[in-house]
């Protein structure tokens, strides 16, 4: 297996800078703004960028989790589809950033818009991804991207991150 590095912590964080300020900028602010990072490596992206627009624009961000396993129509079954761990964050008439690491078929931010539309009516929802990889199954696109990054389907993009795997870098992987 062959690795190349993509980004290493400065470029990550640098992405997640300039997101920070475009997140601000699109949204003239940050009223009525939250952050749901998704499942795991979301979550810590969702909190580096709440960080960074609070030294931005001097305001705390709410952020939280969202797991949308039971969500994806290649995973669930019927009968999880009862249980989904959302947030305890009141999503009425929010602004929702989603956040995750890699944006791929879509299925999963689906899923997600999914999972939030059940829990409550937000005023809009926008996406934050670290990495594009491509391969869109679905009409889905992100608003923030920190890289773009054409795969082919048999690569796999790394990424890991301080808070879960000790180190920040991305990395891409051939079989
Ligand atoms: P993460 O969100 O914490 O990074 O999808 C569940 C986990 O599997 C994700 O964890 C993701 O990183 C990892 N993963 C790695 N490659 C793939 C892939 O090609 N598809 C999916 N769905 N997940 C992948
Ligand atoms: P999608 O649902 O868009 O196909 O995939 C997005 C989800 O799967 C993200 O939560 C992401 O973590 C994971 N994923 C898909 N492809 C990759 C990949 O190449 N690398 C990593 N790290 N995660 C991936
Ligand atoms: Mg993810």
């Amino acid at each position: 297996i062959v690795k190349n590095e993509l980004m290493d912590e400065k470029a990550i964080d640098r992405a997640l800078t300039r997101i920070a300020h475009e997140i601000v900028e699109k949204n003239k602010g940050v009223e009525n703004l939250c952050l749901l990072g998704i499942k795991t490596r979301g979550f810590p992206l969702a909190s580096r960028l709440a960080d960074k627009i609070l030294s931005i624009e001097g305001k705390d961000i709410p952020h939280s989790e969202i797991d949308v396993t039971n969500y994806r129509d290649d995973v669930a079954n019927d009968i999880s589809m009862a249980k989904v761990d959302i947030t305890p964050l009141n999503l009425k008439d929010k602004k929702v950033v989603l956040v995750d690491d890699v944006l791929y078929t879509g299925r999963t931010v689906r899923a997600a818009m999914d999972a939030i539309m059940d829990y409550g009516r937000p005023a809009c929802i926008q996406l934050a991804v670290l990495i594009d990889r491509g391969h869109r199954e679905l009409p889905i696109r992100a608003d923030y991207v920190g890289k773009n990054l054409p795969t082919s389907r048999n690569e796999k993009v790394i990424v890991n991150l301080k808070e879960i795997d000790g180190r920040d870098i991305v990395l891409l992987t051939k079989n």
